[in-house]
């Protein structure tokens, strides 16, 4: 198997090794990530965390070798399968950390993206280098990079198909961390930094911040009215404010 899903304390650790292509997401390893992430979904799994085996690669991107010979019609229904892999990630009740350890080119740029929360290796290369084949990123890289750095960056790494190191990565916005060794470890550091609020409030920060850049402002505003309302229901909002209160931590039972 080339997908390894694992458990590490509360954390769910989604692992590619398929070091001989350095991790590319062949159409089986895309297969066996959407199982991983029905399995994830189900869980008592507080986060999850994907990274890449071996010290070279998180992920090289698609299976170059598999992309070409195909009809225009294979073409574009693997497109919608790979993106709709992609969106059970980032549909995942939990939040998601991509520890970078190495290459995240393309595809695996792209599944860092679907991910919640991005920390790297020093070391780490990032890009969507599609253009130098002739492509555009088709696992939802031309919607998720914008949304993530902006428009112009988004339009410049992708139409020069650059490559990023993880300093400039984190100066724009694209990785939230950098870090000198051992990106698994410091990914479930980070995790473990924000899985101990409650979960409901946890689910609805994130849906409220990503729906944000889906509707007009106005929109918004009512959504994060909406969703403010239903954190005020959860018990853990009345502990959360007793405890301030009280001036003890709070113990969080998300409910
Ligand atoms: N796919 C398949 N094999 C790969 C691979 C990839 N993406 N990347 C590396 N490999 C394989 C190499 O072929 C080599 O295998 P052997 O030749 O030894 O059998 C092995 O991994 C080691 O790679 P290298 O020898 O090249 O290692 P280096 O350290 O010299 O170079 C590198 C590392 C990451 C700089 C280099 O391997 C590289 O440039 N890799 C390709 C990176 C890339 O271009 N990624 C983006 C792929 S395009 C779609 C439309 C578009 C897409 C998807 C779907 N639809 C419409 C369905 C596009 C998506 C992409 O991700």
């Amino acid at each position: 198997m080339s997908v390894k899903l694992t458990r590490q304390d509360e954390f769910a650790v989604i692992t590619l090794d398929r070091q001989e292509a350095l991790n590319a997401l062949s159409a089986a390893v895309l297969r066996d990530l959407a199982q991983a992430f029905d399995q994830v979904a189900v869980s008592d799994a507080r986060a999850l965390i994907i990274t890449g085996a071996g010290a070279k690669a998180f992920c090289a991107g698609a299976d170059i070798k598999e992309l070409t010979g195909r009809s225009l019609s294979e073409q574009r229904r693997d497109a919608a399968f790979g993106q709709a892999v992609l969106a059970r990630l980032d549909d995942l009740p939990m939040f998601s950390v991509a520890a970078i350890n190495g290459y995240a080119f393309g595809g695996g740029m792209e599944l860092a993206l679907a991910c919640t929360f991005r920390i790297a290796v020093a070391t780490a290369k990032l890009g969507l280098p599609e253009i130098k084949l002739g492509l555009i990123p088709g696992y939802g890289g031309t919607q998720r990079l914008p949304r993530t750095v902006g428009e112009a960056r988004a339009l410049e790494m992708i139409m020069s198909g650059r490559t990023l190191d993880a300093e400039e990565a984190l100066r724009i916005g694209l990785v939230h961390r950098v870090v000198d060794a051992d990106p698994l470890a410091a990914a479930i550091g980070f995790a473990r930094g924000i899985s101990g609020f409650g979960l409901p409030a946890l689910r609805l920060a994130r849906d409220a911040v990503k729906r944000a850049l889906d509707v007009p402002l106005h929109e918004g505003l009512k959504i994060e009215a909406d969703l403010n309302t239903l954190a005020f229901q959860t018990e853990d909002a009345t502990e959360g404010m007793n405890a301030f209160m009280e001036k003890r931590k709070p113990r969080f039972q998300d409910r």
